[in-house]
């Protein structure tokens, strides 16, 4: 077959499981705490799951289990964006459930949610799992970005379940996938139909844990990817010392991913957009800032640098969100007339002309791409596609404008050359590091013990991550405990927390306590590629984040 030497080397690769996992599934019993509580809006939220509310948390320990041989048979879905370890989790649910018995059943449900909806599901054979573990990406059984979340979804997904003899799903998801999980295993458990959902936290952006789960899978190998192809970028500058690279980083709202990488490589600069919210800064204020950088650092002879900018980082300005909200509204409302505005000075007009004046002062201040791009790039809501703007390339075109303004006035005399860049997709299927293949595979296996013991609307939960593996403690925490209420499309409803950068946090404060060292001082970390073998200390490395959170 068509392999490289490094795929075929990760097939032999063997996950490593918390102890109390390695052994037979009938010494592995389940211990139950107390009720629980969600983090917010108690009586809402239970108001609304009776039957999944306030169940207690639980965690695997030796005993015996008098359901290990239970026949079950599961389907698995993958939801929203790849994240390395996908298929990890599905090779950990799958030896798992055939440890507890031979003839039960693992299904993959393609496309993702459309697949449990539509009926299309691929039984999982030894060999096409074989296929698939240790690598990157979720072609196994594709992913979608479908939301399963009305009755009707519901009724279609219980249908294409019980035509297979399905009787516990599992979502393999961000907070939006595992709060629709929440609200389909309350549905399930409502109407009787014999059905289990757990979830398990994926996404590289990191914004879905909380004070039970640690980190969601795909955040530790897409991290360590941006940061090898960052430190490689910062030793090119450090040697040709003629360009400033501007990277925008994916992740979405939260910035937890440029701030791990900062913590990697120490740049420069890194935007923290939670931060510029708490500031209430500017676009203008945040050009200054990065000015302020390239000055210094051209004053030390150093015409070179690297920022960071996370993807998000245009919504945490609050006059950019005014803006943006403004547009949403006006283009849906008044489209028609929109429509009449030919060519692009007429439509900048009208923008100018109908929008309030703290939106149309800044609609006016940006370079005319961007411009063009909060116009054109709109999703099917007309909505403007935020992580479609060229952050980067605006900041470079805001910076220039300045740093010329500064050189005619007699205050800048270095030079300055922007390259910008965009990381993303490259980070989201890579072969998973050694910590994410563990994670992956200990998560599926617990997925597998918490329907083993017809637990429902739980979340898989692997803790102590900053120990080595054989330490790690399996759980499972329910659903409804992680939720509160917030405003969605005009409704109240129970959502999964996000979780954002916290300026508080460990994390943010050594960043802090260092960044204005990095950013005159070329003091650059090069991380390297991920090490798969090799010492310990390089293969079984965790995040910065994870380290300092649980300092
Ligand atoms: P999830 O939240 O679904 O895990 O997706 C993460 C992400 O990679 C974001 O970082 C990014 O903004 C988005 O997906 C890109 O979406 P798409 O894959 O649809 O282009």
């Amino acid at each position: 077959a068509n392999l490289s030497p490094l795929q075929k080397l990760r097939y032999e690769y063997q996950p490593k499981l918390p102890t109390v996992l390695k052994g037979d599934v009938k010494n592995i019993t389940v211990e139950l705490g107390s009720p629980t509580e969600s983090i917010a809006n108690q009586a809402e939220v239970k108001d609304l799951f009776k039957k999944t509310y306030g169940l207690p948390v639980a965690k695997f320990v030796e005993g015996t289990n008098e359901n290990a041989g239970k026949v079950i048979n599961v389907g698995v879905i993958l939801s929203g964006g790849q994240a390395p370890g996908g298929h990890n989790v599905i090779a950990g649910i799958y030896d798992g459930v055939k440890n507890g018995n031979k003839d039960s059943k693992v299904f993959g449900f393609k496309g993702g949610p459309a697949g449990i909806m539509n009926g299309n599901l691929v039984e999982i054979t030894p060999e096409f799992m074989d296929e698939y573990r240790n690598t990157g990406g979720f072609d196994m059984i594709g992913s979608g970005r479908d939301k399963l979340e009305s009755t009707e979804q519901f009724e279609m997904a219980k249908a294409t379940c019980e035509k297979n003899n399905i009787t516990s799903v599992i979502i393999i998801g961000g907070d939006d996938s595992n709060t629709n999980g929440a609200v389909l295993a309350e549905y399930f458990a409502a109407n009787n139909a014999g059905i289990t959902v757990v979830g398990c936290p994926k996404t590289i952006d990191g914004d879905l844990k909380n004070e039970h789960i640690e980190t969601s899978f795909g955040f530790d190998t897409a991290c360590k990817t941006y940061s090898e192809l960052i430190g490689n970028i910062q030793r090119d500058a450090n040697s040709a010392k003629k360009y400033w690279h501007f990277i925008k980083l994916m992740g979405r709202s939260a910035s937890h991913i440029g701030l791990e990488c900062a913590l990697q490589t120490q740049p420069n600069i890194c935007i923290i957009s939670e931060e510029i919210e708490a500031k209430a800064q500017t676009l203008d204020s945040v050009v200054d800032d990065i000015v302020d950088v390239v000055v210094k650092r051209s004053q030390n002879g150093d015409n070179f640098g690297v920022a960071l900018i996370p993807e998000g980082l245009i919504e945490f300005i609050p006059e950019m969100n005014v803006l943006i909200s403004e547009l949403n509204n006006l283009l849906a409302i008044e489209a028609e007339s929109f429509a009449k505005a030919v060519g692009f000075d007429e439509q900048v007009k009208w923008i100018i002309s109908k929008t309030t004046k703290a939106a149309s002062d800044v609609f006016a201040s940006l370079p005319k791409g961007i411009q063009a791009q909060l116009l054109m790039d709109r999703d099917p809501h007309g909505n403007v596609q935020v992580s479609r703007i060229e952050t980067e390339k605006l900041l470079i075109e805001m910076v220039d404008k300045k740093l010329n303004d500064l050189k005619a006035a007699g205050k800048f005399s270095g030079s300055f050359n922007g390259l910008n860049h965009f990381f993303g997709y490259e980070g989201r299927c890579a072969f998973p590091s050694n910590f994410d293949a563990d994670y992956c595979y200990s998560l599926g296996y617990t997925a597998f013990l918490l329907m083993n013991q017809g637990l429902t609307g739980y979340i898989s939960n692997v803790k102590n991550l900053d120990k080595p593996a054989t330490e790690w403690v399996a759980g499972g925490v329910p659903l409804t405990m992680m939720m509160n209420m917030e405003q969605r499309h005009g409704h109240l409803k129970p959502v999964i927390k996000k979780a954002l950068v916290e300026l508080d946090g460990a994390p943010f404060k050594e960043f802090k306590a260092n960044r204005d060292e990095w950013a005159v001082n070329t003091s650059y970390l090069f991380p390297g590629a991920i090490q798969y073998y090799g010492p310990s200390e390089v293969c079984d490395l965790t995040t910065r984040t994870l380290a300092l959170e649980k300092k």
